[in-house]
């Protein structure tokens, strides 16, 4: 759109358009580690309840967190990433599991 130039005392002000200041929020990987210890089973009923996978998708990322180490539960604004973790890890802790949640910068 064009910019009608703002007059004040006679003389045109130099007016620039503003620049868009927001930024998209920068995202994080919230991750699951792999552990000797804690059951199959809780780990599926972990992405199911706290990250709204279905059974096979929640099935085939704790295979994937089993047979490479680590995977991926979801993608998320920081302070998202964090409230995940921190269920997570009260979850776990609740029924006496070592399962290990963290988040990395995506
Ligand atoms: N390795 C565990 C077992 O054999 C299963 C497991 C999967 C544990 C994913 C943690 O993040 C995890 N019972």
């Amino acid at each position: 759109m064009e910019e009608e130039p703002i007059k004040e005392g006679g003389q045109e002000l130099a007016v620039e358009t503003a620049k868009p200041k927001l930024q998209p929020p920068k995202m994080y990987k919230v991750l699951l580690i792999n552990d000797d210890y804690t059951p199959m089973e809780f780990v599926v009923d972990i992405l199911e309840r706290f990250f709204n996978k279905d059974r096979q998708t929640a099935t085939r990322i704790m295979l994937e967190v089993h047979t490479r180490g680590s995977g991926v539960c979801g993608l998320f604004p920081r302070d998202v990433a964090e409230t995940k973790v921190y269920q997570v890890d009260q979850y776990s802790k609740t029924h006496e599991h070592p399962l290990l949640c963290t988040m990395e910068e995506a």
